[in-house]
């Protein structure tokens, strides 16, 4: 089995602003191979789920609100190291600390409105991706 995923989400902004081909093209010229895509829209019980994590920071209502007020684009990606540079990718949580060229720094609005989600861990990778996707929906490029 192939670990070498991480988990993407372009958030609500990033549709809304008709940024998500710009993005896609980023991540695949980045060397990305997408493994499962789809649009989707989060219900507030999944959004308060997935970032439970998070439920007793100041921002959790906002952020269960920005999450599931239009629909996202879910990816599994597929790379050598994907998780780390994926996070190097996207950049920092704030735009206003975001290097030059990542897509935070090019499409991210503000800390809350920050355009893409990546995975901070392997284990958090698989958990977030089959939070959205069934094992069916998960290509595999190394069938026999
Ligand atoms: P990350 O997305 O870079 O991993 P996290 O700290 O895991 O950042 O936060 C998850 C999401 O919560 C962020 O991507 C952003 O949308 C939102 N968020 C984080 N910090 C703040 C904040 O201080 N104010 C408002 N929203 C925030
Ligand atoms: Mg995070």
């Amino acid at each position: 089995m192939r670990t070498d995923r991480t988990f993407t989400m372009l958030k609500p902004d990033s549709v809304e602003k008709g940024h998500v081909g710009a993005i896609l093209e980023k991540i695949t010229a980045s060397g990305f191979r997408i493994v499962a895509m789809k649009l989707t829209q989060m219900t507030s019980d999944d959004a308060k789920a997935f970032y439970a994590v998070h439920s007793e920071r100041p921002f959790y209502g906002e952020l269960v609100e920005y999450m599931t007020r239009g629909p996202i684009i879910a990816a599994i990606l597929e790379k050598n190291n994907a998780m780390e540079d994926f996070r190097t990718l996207i950049g920092a949580t704030n735009p206003a600390d975001a290097a030059e060229g990542t897509i935070r720094k090019l499409y991210a609005a503000s800390i809350g409105e920050n355009a893409v989600h990546g995975s901070d861990s392997d284990e958090n990778a698989a958990i977030e991706g089959a939070f959205h996707f069934s094992g069916r929906e998960m290509f595999c490029y190394f069938r026999m």
